[in-house]
């Protein structure tokens, strides 16, 4: 069997090579070989695409490469996410979740439904670029207590803002708790627009979960 350098070499080079099948036969070496499913996502395949970032800085890749070393991160991913754990919540409730309007960015998002799902949460997952209106109604129709905002670019961040306007606007902003992530987004930022928090990762985004549940509960008065 092969060693746990071995596996996380092998997997990392297959994402910077855009490798599917390399990536999901490595993914599988590491769950035969006993490694933790998210460190093998998030910090090696993070580490992965910062990487395959750097080469496009340097413009030693272009779209179609990056792009391609994604669907490997993702066929990673979809072999890792069973064996993901996640302390399961005592407190049930319903997180509606969104890359925001212009980005198509949703490697993050995707990994934040993956450790809430296995929390135990009811996640309602929009997608990628979700306008900020159909994500208020959404809210709306599922009496969501929690919405969770993901954007990776600089430019499509003020959508979180605008929803969380919106969500004034209409008066229901009392009622529903607002998380945002992503690279450019930092802590400042998040709490300046309005939001409630900004977990750093998807572990992270469990536990702000967890919390601003049981805040909204309190202030609505409801024991469990
Ligand atoms: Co593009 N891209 N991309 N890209 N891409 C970035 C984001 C960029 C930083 C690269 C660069 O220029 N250096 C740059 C944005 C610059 C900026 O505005 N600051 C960029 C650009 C410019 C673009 C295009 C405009 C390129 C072009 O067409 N010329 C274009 C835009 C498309 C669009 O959205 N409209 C574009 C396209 C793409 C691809 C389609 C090729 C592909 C995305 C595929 C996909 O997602 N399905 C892609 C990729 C892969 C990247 C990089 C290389 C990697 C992103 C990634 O998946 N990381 C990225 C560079 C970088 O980020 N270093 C880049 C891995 C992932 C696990 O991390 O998403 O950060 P991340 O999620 C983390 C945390 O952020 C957090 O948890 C996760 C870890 O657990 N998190 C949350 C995320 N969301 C959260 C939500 C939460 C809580 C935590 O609560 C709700």
């Amino acid at each position: 069997m092969a060693t746990k350098e071995e596996i996380v070499n092998g997997f990392m080079k297959a994402i910077v090579d855009g490798d599917e099948e390399a990536s999901a036969k490595w993914a599988k070496e590491a769950v035969a070989a006993g490694l933790d499913a998210y460190e093998m996502v998030t910090k090696h395949g993070g580490d992965a695409m910062t990487i395959v970032n750097q080469k496009y800085e340097k413009k030693e890749y272009f779209v179609p490469e990056v792009l391609c070393a994604a669907n490997a991160l993702n066929a990673g991913v979809d072999i890792l996410s069973p064996h993901m754990k996640a302390d399961k919540t005592s407190v049930p409730a319903t997180v509606v979740l969104a890359v925001v309007e212009g980005d198509i960015h949703d490697i993050g998002k995707n990994l934040v439904k993956i450790m809430l799902s296995a929390a135990g949460f009811r996640v309602i997952d929009m997608g990628k670029d979700v306008p900020s209106a159909a994500l208020v109604e959404k809210i709306k129709e599922t009496k969501a207590d929690v919405v969770g905002m993901s954007a990776l670019m600089s430019t499509t961040m003020p959508r979180m803002k605008n929803v969380i306007d919106m969500l004034k606007d209409q008066g229901i902003r009392g009622k529903v708790k607002v998380i945002v992530g992503g690279g450019p987004v930092t802590k400042d930022w998040a709490l300046s627009i309005g939001a409630d928090d900004r977990p750093h990762d998807a572990s992270a985004a469990v536990g702000a979960t967890k919390g601003l549940v049981e805040k909204l509960r309190a202030e609505r008065g409801e024991t469990w």
